[in-house]
């Protein structure tokens, strides 16, 4: 193992307390989508992947795994890899081979998943540098080690871009737009609108995994925060939104029903929502109108055959 540095930004963790009970004083109730991931959430992440109905990570795996050469053309060697959100880092392994890159930098707020993800990396690319960052993504961070001038190739796969309101996913652009810099270039995932057949199915997989991984919001407000939800009272649903380009997912209460939560009450009534995500999708076209506001000019998009996934490949803008 050559270089392997861990810099620690202190994150500040996520309220979910606060988060919690400001999201249920709202109509609709809501959780945000980024407390589905504790240890269990995580694994059953996991698990939506492996289900036949949901196409997003076998068919991104494979775009990236066909097109890793083309990718590698695009970015150069020599490059600041950066992955926000790099999670398992399973992904940039078939992006490493090719692109050979000066360094590889996973960030993530969670520092002991992202020491072990990265250190695992560092120990299977022996001749490659990994600086782990620990920060929280959606704040400015900056990067000392980078070299003054070194070409940055940001790397956000998964379509998580499709959790943020359409307005926010632009800021978000702009913010990576700006990790990457002059001469830079972001390589994304973004899921494609498509038969809302599909895309209800990938959401409502057969094994009931998905429903599961909704319902664990609920467990880990009891674990964590006191409450006594009846789980059972309580049902996945999982929507197409066409008006809304977005599949949304809700927890629907089966019948009349008082909670608590560290000792505070909260009525639900029979059919009552609270909703927990929304996942946008974009058509190319949509996509790089979007990508153009954020500071982006296209390069290069990668799709499937049945165009159920896209991966799109745009340099940073750097008139004006
Ligand atoms: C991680 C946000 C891309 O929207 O498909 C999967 C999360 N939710 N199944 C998605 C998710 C339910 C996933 N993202």
């Amino acid at each position: 193992m050559t270089g392997f540095q861990f810099h620690n930004e202190h994150p500040e963790a996520a309220d979910f307390y606060r988060e919690i009970i400001n999201g249920f004083s709202r109509r609709p109730r809501c959780i945000p989508p980024k407390f589905f991931y504790d240890e269990t959430g995580s694994s059953l992440f996991e698990a939506i992947c492996e289900q036949p109905e949901y196409y997003p990570t076998r068919t991104e795996i494979a775009l990236l795994r066909d097109h890793a050469w083309d990718i590698a053309r695009l970015a150069g060697n020599d490059s600041f890899l950066i992955e926000p959100g790099s999670g398992n880092c399973r992904k940039v392994r078939l992006l490493l081979p090719a692109m050979k890159p000066a360094a590889y930098v996973p960030m993530d707020i969670s520092c002991r998943h992202l020491r072990e993800a990265a250190r695992d990396v560092a120990r299977e690319f022996p001749e490659l540098d990994v600086h782990a960052v620990c920060a929280d993504i959606t704040r400015p961070v900056s990067l000392p080690f980078i070299s003054h001038g070194a070409r940055r190739i940001v790397f956000y796969p998964g379509s998580s871009i499709g959790n943020f309101e359409p307005a926010d996913a632009e800021f978000f652009l702009a913010r990576l737009a700006q990790l990457a810099g002059p001469g830079g270039a972001l390589l994304i995932g973004v899921d494609l609108k498509k038969d809302p057949a599909l895309l209800t199915a990938a959401y409502n997989d057969a094994e009931g995994v998905t429903a599961a991984f909704n319902l664990n919001l609920l467990e880990r407000v009891n674990r964590e925060l006191d409450g006594d939800f009846d789980t059972g009272a309580f049902d996945h649903h999982a929507f197409y939104n066409n008006a809304r380009g977005r599949i949304e997912m809700h927890l629907v209460s089966m019948r009349r029903q008082t909670v608590s939560i560290d000792g505070q009450r909260f009525e639900f009534n029979k059919g009552e929502n609270i909703h927990t995500e929304n996942s946008y999708k974009y058509t190319r076209d949509d996509f790089h109108a979007l990508a153009r506001r954020a500071g982006f000019e296209p390069r290069h998009v990668w799709t499937d055959e049945e165009e159920l996934f896209s991966l799109h490949f745009l340099s940073v803008e750097t008139s004006g």
